[in-house]
């Protein structure tokens, strides 16, 4: 042997045993949620009923295009495919439109249990339903393939992009889209995750199959349909609080479906009470639920489900985010003196 053959060998030994810990690590990393990781902040105030934009959680797969931080100069959203009239809009085409104003809860299908991964905002743009009167799909397109400017696509089924509330927006909470939210547009059909929810939105094309998206071909849901989730916001995890009254409160949301009841457990859900509901501001919106409950010295520990006007009630069963969204009794323990 060379000791140039030599060295060689060492060194390939010597990479291989620096790179393994790390390897392994970013393997358990990655499992849990399949490399989806919403950034999003928890606040320390109430939870908003509308959030506003610089506190929305963002996420995608590769930041915000560079076609984009450009300005999406000469922006066009070509429509194409299996369709009577294709259309190519601009801005100002779109502008030109009637416009529509939704409440729509967006929530990431990588949300944890607990987690801030969504928000409610009010968005402004033009009726899907509409357009697609308008650019008339042939009988059997199925499917319509929605492209983002940053390679991103989603498949949807024809029957969800004629959801009565689904739009193209321009517009978040009265202010244009910011670029980390998918100016100039983006995509929102209630009752569905983020996951289908395309920003930088530049081709809609329709088509009598599907392509599978990005996250499903990782493995994540096809379908995306949005569980019921419950939130407890107030106490805080670990909080101390005076012995009295108190207000227990937070959110529930279960996209399209309405939610109907939510309960609130002190013993493990042995039993459950029930919590009064806020008037939601849209069927599309998550809805804020309290429960005024007197509180002796101790420690408690307090769970939250939620029911929908289809789905019945929330299971305790513990299910990850991946792949079709998460499971799971939100829990929060604190004490009273
Ligand atoms: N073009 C594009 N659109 C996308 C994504 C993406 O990576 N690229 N991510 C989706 C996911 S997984 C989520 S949860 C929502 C998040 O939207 P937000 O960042 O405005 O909160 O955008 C969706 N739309
Ligand atoms: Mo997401």
């Amino acid at each position: 042997m060379t000791r140039a053959r030599f060295l060689q060998i060492i060194a390939g030994w010597a990479f291989l045993f620096a790179a393994l810990p790390f390897r392994a690590l970013a393997a358990l990393k990655l499992k849990p949620v399949a490399n989806m990781a919403p950034r999003f902040t928890v606040p320390t105030g109430d939870t908003s009923p509308i959030t506003p934009t610089s506190r929305f959680y963002v996420e995608d797969i590769s930041g915000v295009p560079d076609y984009v931080k450009a300005g999406a100069p000469d922006w066009m959203l070509q429509i194409h495919g299996e369709v009577e009239r294709p259309l190519s809009l601009n801005l100002k085409a779109i502008a030109a439109k009637p416009q529509v104003q939704k409440i729509i809860t967006l929530s990431c299908i990588g949300n944890p249990v607990g987690g801030h991964a969504i928000g409610n905002a009010k968005w402004q743009g033009i009726s899907l339903r509409k357009l697609l009167e308008e650019v008339s799909p042939s009988s059997d397109a199925d499917w319509m393939i929605v492209r983002g400017a940053d390679g991103y696509h989603e498949s949807i089924p024809i029957k969800k992009a004629r959801h009565p509330a689904a739009l193209l927006a321009t517009h978040m909470n009265g202010e244009r889209l910011t670029k980390d939210h998918g100016y100039p547009l983006r995509l929102l059909i209630p009752g569905l995750y983020g996951i289908k929810q395309v920003k930088w939105i530049q081709e809609l094309e329709f088509s009598a199959g599907r392509q599978p998206g990005y996250w499903n071909k990782k493995g994540w849901t096809r379908d995306a349909r949005v569980q019921i989730f419950s939130r407890i916001d107030w106490p805080h995890q670990g909080e101390n609080l005076l012995r009295g009254n108190h207000n227990i409160r937070g959110v529930a949301f279960a996209g399209d479906r309405g939610i109907i009841r939510v309960e609130i457990s002190f013993d493990e859900g042995k039993t459950w009470q029930l919590a009064t509901l806020g008037k939601p501001l849209s069927n599309y919106s998550w809805v804020f639920w309290n429960a005024s409950v007197p509180l002796g010295p101790g420690h408690y520990s307090v769970m939250v489900r939620a029911a929908d006007l289809y789905s019945g009630i929330q299971s305790g069963y513990k299910r990850d985010p991946f792949p079709a969204g998460v499971n799971g009794f939100h829990r929060i323990e604190f004490k009273v003196f």
